[in-house]
C-alpha cells in the first residue's frame, strides 16, 4: 500500500514513498507527496528536500491503471507535483535507485537535483503503450542531454543504465553505494549556494544545445514513418520535443499536452494499453491460489529430435535447465543435436551470442537413445507426431519408466489432452504445452490444462514459461485449443470466400494490409499446408467437419505443401521466397467452383476483413463461454503473440470492442443471410448478445 515517510537529516527533509511493487504514481501517491513537499516548504528549520523510493526504486512512472479513468484527473495530477517541485524556493533532490520510468523519470527531472546509484536504470516507455512522456519529458530532457539523446531514450522506450547519463547534467551524482548520504550533501551544498546567492538549476531555464535541431527532428521523422507506419506516438514525440525547442518553455509544455491528450484518445495507445496488462494477467490463473508451491524444474527430457522437440529445447538450454533429448533412431537423433548447434551457431555469427555461451549451453544437452536414460528428470515433454497412436505409445512407456512426480507433458496441437492423460496411471501429472513454430522463437505457450491435472502442476507450468522466456495462456481441452480453434474457422471463411470469387491474393492483400504479418494463403505455404490436411483429414474420419475443403485437399493431394516443396497457393523460385500467383491453382479454383456451382460475386477488402477477423470473435466468445479461455485478454495475448494479429490493434477481442459488440453482432448476422453464407456458424455467439445488449463489451469485464 501507499506510504510516505517524513524525516530530516540534519536540515534537510527525506521523504520516503512507496507504492508496491512499482512506485506507480496513482492519486494516493501523488496527493501524499505534495502534502510532504509542502510540510518542508513550510517548515522553516528545512533547508532542501530528498524524495527517494523507500522500496529500492523511484517510480515506474503514472499509473497506467487510472488511465481512461477519474483517478487520472484527481488532483494533484503529474503536472502540478512537477510543476510545485520546480518553483520550491528550497533545493529538491531526487535520489534514484532501481527505476525512474516515464513519470517517474519527469517527476525527477522536476527537480534540481539528480542523484543516483550506479546500477540504477532510467527511462521514458510511454512510447511502448502508444503515448508520449506527458509531463515535461519531452522538454526537460532534451534539455538535460540534447535533442538526439533524448529522441534515443523516448523512441526507444528502453530503460538505459544511468552510467550512459553520469556526465550529463541530468545527473549532479552517480554514487556506487551510500546514495541516501550522497542524496542529502548534494541537498545541502545546494542549500548554501543558494544563501550564497545561487539560483537553483531547473531544466526549463536550460536551453537545448544542438544547432541544427529541425534537421535532426526530420531525420527521427523520416526513421520514424517508416519503423513505426502505424503507431502515431513516435511522430508526436518528435514534434513535441521540435516544438519546445523552436518555443519557450511553457509553449512547449502546452504542445505536449496537446498531443499526449490526442494519442490518449487515440484507438492505438487504447490497444497498446490493453495489451501490457493482458500479457501480465495471462500468466493467473484465476481458480487456483496465486502461492501455490510449484514444483522444482531442474532437469527436463525432450521426446523427439523433429524440428518442434529441438526448438523446445534450445528454450531451457537458454534458460540453464539441462536437457535429456530422446530420439530412438542414432541418425535422427545426430540430426536433432546438429540442428541445435546450427541454431546457435547462427546465432554466434549474428554476433547475438558469444562461443563460450554457446558451448555451455549445448554442454547441457545429453542426447539419449532409451527411456531409462531419462527416468529421473523433473519434466518431460513430447514432440512426436501428431497421432493418438503415437502418443499411446509414448505415454505408456513414460508411465512406466519415469520417476512418480515428473511432470508428462504432451506438445500437442490439437489432441486431446485428457485422452492423453488417459494413457497413463497419473493424469493428475499430465499437462498440454503447446509450443508455437519455431518454437524457440515464437513467445506464445498453450498451457493445456486436462480435467484431472493439479493446481500444482498448472502452477508449475506457468511459472516455468516466464523462466524460458515464455508467455503463457492457460487453455482449457478442446478440438484445437484455443489458437487453433479458432484459426479453424478463420480459415474456413478464407476457403469459403474462394469458392464465392475472391483470389488467394486478394484475400491475403486485404488481412495484410489489415496489419496481420501474412494472410492465411501465404501463411500456410510458409508453415505447410500439409499440417492443416493432416488434420483436417482426422476430422473428416471422425465426422467433426462436416464441409470438405476440396481446393486445399487437391493442392495437397497433388504435393503442393507451400514453400518447403516450392509450390503451394502460390509459385516459388528455387532460392526466392517471394509468392507468385499459380495458374495450376486458379485452375483448380476454377473447376471447383464450377462443380460447386456457388454463384460468384465481387467481394471487397472490408467484408474479407471482417468475415477473417470475426471469424475469430465469434469462435473466441464460443471459447470464453465453454471456459476453454480464462478471458478475452487471453484470447488476444494468443493471436497477437501466436498468430500474427497486429499488435495495435490490440488482439481480435479488443479489436470488436472498439467497434462496439452492436456492431459486430449486426455485420456478422449480414454473413449469415447473404448467399452461400453459413448461418449457423455466423449466429452470434450468445456471449456477444448478451454483452451487446448491456452495452458492455469482452475486455471490459465478461459476463
Ligand atoms: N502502472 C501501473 N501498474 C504497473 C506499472 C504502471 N506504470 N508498471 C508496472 N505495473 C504493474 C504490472 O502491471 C504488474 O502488476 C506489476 O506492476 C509488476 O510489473 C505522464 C503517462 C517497471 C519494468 O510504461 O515497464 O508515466 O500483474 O510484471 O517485469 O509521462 O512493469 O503484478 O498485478 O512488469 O519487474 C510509463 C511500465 C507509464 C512502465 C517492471 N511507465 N512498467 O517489470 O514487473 S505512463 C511504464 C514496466 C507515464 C507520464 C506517462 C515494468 C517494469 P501485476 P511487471 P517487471
Amino acid at each position: 500500500m501507499t506510504k510516505v515517510d517524513y524525516s530530516t537529516r540534519g536540515r534537510i527533509a527525506v521523504i520516503a514513498f512507496q507504492s508496491p511493487p512499482v512506485n506507480s504514481l496513482g492519486f494516493a501517491l501523488r496527493r501524499d507527496l505534495l502534502l510532504a513537499l509542502e510540510r518542508a516548504v513550510a517548515d522553516d528549520g528545512v533547508e532542501g528536500v530528498v524524495l527517494i523510493g523507500s522500496n529500492a526504486t523511484f517510480s515506474a512512472g503514472a499509473d497506467i491503471r487510472e488511465f481512461g479513468g477519474p483517478d487520472m484527473r484527481r488532483g494533484p495530477s503529474l503536472w502540478t507535483l512537477n510543476s510545485f517541485l520546480e518553483r520550491m524556493t528550497k533545493p529538491a533532490v531526487a535520489a534514484i535507485e532501481g527505476m525512474a520510468l516515464g513519470g517517474g523519470l519527469e517527476l525527477a527531472m522536476s527537480c534540481h537535483h539528480r542523484v543516483a546509484l550506479t546500477n540504477a536504470k532510467i527511462g521514458l516507455p510511454e512510447v511502448k503503450l502508444g503515448l508520449l512522456p506527458g509531463a515535461g519529458g519531452t522538454q526537460r530532457l532534451p534539455r538535460l542531454i540534447g535533442v538526439e539523446g533524448a529522441l534515443n531514450v523516448m523512441l526507444s522506450g528502453e530503460p538505459l543504465p544511468v552510467t550512459l547519463f553520469a556526465k550529463s547534467p541530468l545527473f549532479d551524482k552517480v554514487v556506487e553505494s551510500g546514495l541516501i548520504d550522497a542524496a542529502v550533501s548534494v541537498a545541502e551544498a545546494s542549500a548554501a549556494a543558494l544563501k550564497s546567492g545561487k539560483v537553483l538549476p531547473r531544466a526549463r531555464d536550460m536551453k537545448v544545445r544542438e544547432p541544427d535541431v529541425q534537421a535532426l527532428c526530420q531525420f527521427a521523422r523520416n526513421t520514424a514513418k517508416v519503423a513505426f507506419k502505424e503507431y502515431p506516438a513516435p511522430l508526436s514525440i518528435i514534434d513535441a520535443v521540435q516544438f519546445g525547442a523552436e518555443n519557450s518553455f511553457d509553449a512547449g509544455l502546452a504542445e505536449e499536452g496537446r498531443l499526449f491528450k490526442q494519442l490518449m484518445d487515440g484507438p492505438v495507445s487504447a490497444a497498446l494499453r490493453h495489451v501490457f496488462f493482458a500479457e501480465r494477467a495471462a500468466s493467473r490463473i484465476d481458480d487456483i491460489p496465486p502461492d501455490i508451491k510449484s514444483r522444482d524444474v531442474k532437469s527436463v527430457a525432450i521426446i523427439g529430435a523433429g524440428t518442434m522437440g529441438t526448438g523446445i529445447a534450445i528454450n531451457f538450454l537458454n534458460a540453464g535447465i539441462p536437457v535429456r533429448l530422446l530420439e530412438l533412431n542414432k541418425d535422427a537423433l545426430d540430426r536433432g543435436v546438429g540442428r541445435i548447434r546450427e541454431v546457435y551457431e547462427g546465432q554466434v555469427k549474428k554476433g547475438k551470442l558469444d562461443s563460450a555461451k554457446m558451448e555451455s549451453r549445448m554442454g547441457l544437452l545429453t542426447p539419449v537413445l532409451e527411456y531409462p536414460a531419462i527416468k529421473d528428470v523433473d519434466l518431460v515433454i513430447e514432440a512426436v507426431f501428431e497421432e493418438m497412436s503415437v502418443k499411446e505409445k509414448v505415454f505408456r512407456t513414460l508411465d512406466s519408466t519415469v520417476r512418480q512426480g515428473a511432470i508428462l507433458a504432451t506438445n500437442t496441437s490439437t489432441l486431446d489432452v485428457n485422452h492423453i492423460a488417459g494413457f497413463t496411471s497419473r493424469p493428475q501429472d499430465v499437462i498440454g504445452l503447446h509450443f508455437f513454430s519455431p518454437a524457440n522463437v515464437m513467445r506464445l505457450l498453450e498451457v493445456v490444462r486436462g480435467a484431472k491435472t493439479t493446481p500444482d502442476v498448472l502452477a508449475t507450468a506457468t511459472t516455468l514459461s516466464k523462466k524460458i522466456k515464455k508467455t503463457a495462456v492457460v487453455s482449457g481441452v478442446c478440438d484445437g485449443f484455443i489458437g487453433n480453434r479458432m484459426i479453424h474457422h478463420y480459415s474456413a471463411q478464407a476457403m469459403q470466400m474462394i469458392n464465392e470469387g475472391a483470389s488467394p491474393e486478394q484475400i491475403d492483400r486485404a488481412v495484410e494490409k489489415f496489419g496481420f504479418a501474412m494472410g492465411p494463403f501465404r501463411m500456410g505455404d510458409l508453415a505447410g499446408n500439409d499440417i492443416g490436411w493432416h488434420i483436417r483429414k482426422r476430422q473428416y474420419e471422425e465426422g467433426s467437419l462436416k464441409v470438405r475443403q476440396v481446393i486445399a485437399d487437391k493442392l495437397c493431394e497433388l504435393g503442393r505443401f507451400g514453400q518447403k516443396t516450392g509450390a503451394g497457393w502460390y509459385d516459388y523460385k528455387k532460392g526466392d521466397r517471394t509468392a507468385y500467383p499459380s495458374t495450376v491453382v486458379s485452375t483448380i479454383i476454377d473447376e471447383a467452383r464450377k462443380a460447386a456451382g456457388t454463384p460468384l460475386r465481387k467481394l471487397d477488402d472490408r467484408e474479407i476483413v471482417d468475415r477473417l477477423v470475426y471469424a475469430l470473435v465469434n469462435e473466441g466468445a464460443r471459447i470464453l463461454e465453454e471456459k476453454i479461455a480464462q478471458r478475452a485478454s487471453d484470447i488476444d495475448i494468443v493471436y497477437l503473440m501466436g498468430y500474427g494479429f497486429p499488435i495495435w490493434r490490440g488482439g481480435p477481442m479488443h479489436y470488436a470492442d472498439s467497434q462496439t459488440l452492436y456492431e459486430v453482432s449486426r455485420r456478422m448476422q449480414s454473413f449469415a443471410t447473404q448467399p452461400g453464407g453459413d448461418h449457423e456458424f455466423w449466429k452470434p455467439a450468445s456471449l456477444i448478445e448478451h454483452l451487446s445488449a448491456e452495452g458492455r463489451s469482452f475486455t471490459g469485464g465478461v459476463a
